[in-house]
């Protein structure tokens, strides 16, 4: 009889516990998804954590070579803005022409190429000349690099001054006409020609491909 009666009044306060949400609940208690009050503030900030593990070393070999792959881009980039302005392009072998298709003296021709990473066009070879020749077709005469600016008869490439070893002289040409003809140009058949710098004349520009 006194077991029953302990048992009962263990069971009514057990389910008094659960009901009431107080501290003594016991596991008889079903816990229920539910929440009360707001959440509180954020704790401060953990303690430092252990030092990581040391990275590779760089790839400095690998870093210079895209350095300069970069380079070259930008070269190449600057470059074509450069060369926007000519109209006509032909490419013979390792060369690039091109053109403008306008007409300027030599000293302004000269400045034109070099503005755009350029050189006056300077056939070295019998295919650059016919290549050459193709615009020259278009173009009408034009400058080309050979020149005896420095001594009289002694023919250069203005490029890079050295001898000209490919020429392609018109009959009875250069026949430096009044001791002032030390610029060079082809003429609409292909053949060279000396003449004044002074004069204008087409600008055809040459590019190296790399
Ligand atoms: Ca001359
Ligand atoms: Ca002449």
């Amino acid at each position: 009889m006194h077991s029953l009666i302990l048992i009962s009044t263990i069971l009514i306060v057990a389910i008094w516990s659960c009901l009431t949400e107080e501290p003594t609940k016991t596991n008889l208690c079903i816990e229920k998804p539910e929440r009360y009050g707001k959440e509180g503030r954020e704790g401060p900030p953990g303690p430092k954590g252990d030092k990581g593990e040391t990275g590779r070393p760089a790839d400095m070999h690998r870093i210079t070579e895209l350095e300069e792959e970069i380079q070259t881009l930008k070269l190449s980039v600057s470059n074509l803005g450069k060369r926007m302005p000519f109209t006509y392009w032909s490419r013979y072998g390792q060369k690039m022409f091109a053109t403008k298709n306008d007409t300027l003296i030599f000293k302004e021709g000269i400045k034109l190429c070099k503005e755009a990473n350029g050189e006056i066009a300077m056939p070295v070879s019998a295919g650059e000349n016919d290549a050459l020749w193709q615009f020259v077709k278009l173009t009408g005469g034009a400058y080309l690099g050979v020149n005896d600016m420095k001594i009289e008869g002694q023919y250069e490439d203005f490029n890079t001054g050295n001898p000209v070893m490919f020429t392609n002289w018109r009959s009875g040409e250069p026949n430096d006409h009044q001791s002032e003809e030390d610029c060079s140009e082809m003429k609409s058949d292909g053949t060279w020609n000396d003449l004044w710098c002074k004069w204008s004349r087409a600008i055809i520009c040459q590019f190296k491909l790399i």
